[in-house]
């Protein structure tokens, strides 16, 4: 049975600043994801902080938040079967040092902070991360 689903995904700064996007998507399409918007943005604060709000309470927050606000990202809709999970799956775990071997975290994150790359968590947030980059 099919089920096409659609997922936001984010090069994070570190990324884009070392020129691993081209590397970060062609790893996408090999792994049978359509790439179907794409953009560069630049967050100020205030956007990220929104965009994070689900981790407010989190002592990392701040931090988070300037990070994610300090350089060009590469936002991208995502659409696959299972799009969701299987994005997370070649994500790798939170911490690179922890990720599976071939994951992009794994072989590309500098570190639990700079990781490379964000995926939503749930077909609901991605619903609500795509509208937030894409909607009009
Ligand atoms: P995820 O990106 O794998 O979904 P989340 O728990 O949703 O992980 O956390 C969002 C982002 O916050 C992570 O990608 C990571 O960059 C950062 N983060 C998560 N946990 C920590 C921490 O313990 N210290 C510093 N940064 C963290
Ligand atoms: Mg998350």
């Amino acid at each position: 049975m099919s089920n096409l689903e659609q997922t936001l995904s984010i090069i994070k700064p570190d990324a884009v600043e070392r020129d691993l996007s081209d590397q970060i998507k062609n790893e996408f399409k090999k792994n049978g994801f359509n790439i179907l918007k794409e953009k560069k943005v630049k967050l100020d604060k205030v956007d990220a902080e929104k965009f994070y709000q689900v981790h407010q309470s989190k002592p990392f927050f701040n931090d988070l938040c300037e990070y994610l606000s300090s350089g060009t990202i590469i936002v991208m809709i995502l659409e696959k079967e299972n799009a969701v999970l299987e994005n997370r799956r070649i994500m790798g775990a939170t911490d690179p040092q922890k990720a599976e071997d071939g994951t992009l975290r794994k072989k590309f994150g500098i570190s639990i902070d700079k990781n490379s790359v964000h995926g939503s968590d749930s077909i609901e947030n991605a619903k609500i991360e795509i509208d937030f980059f894409f909607k009009d």
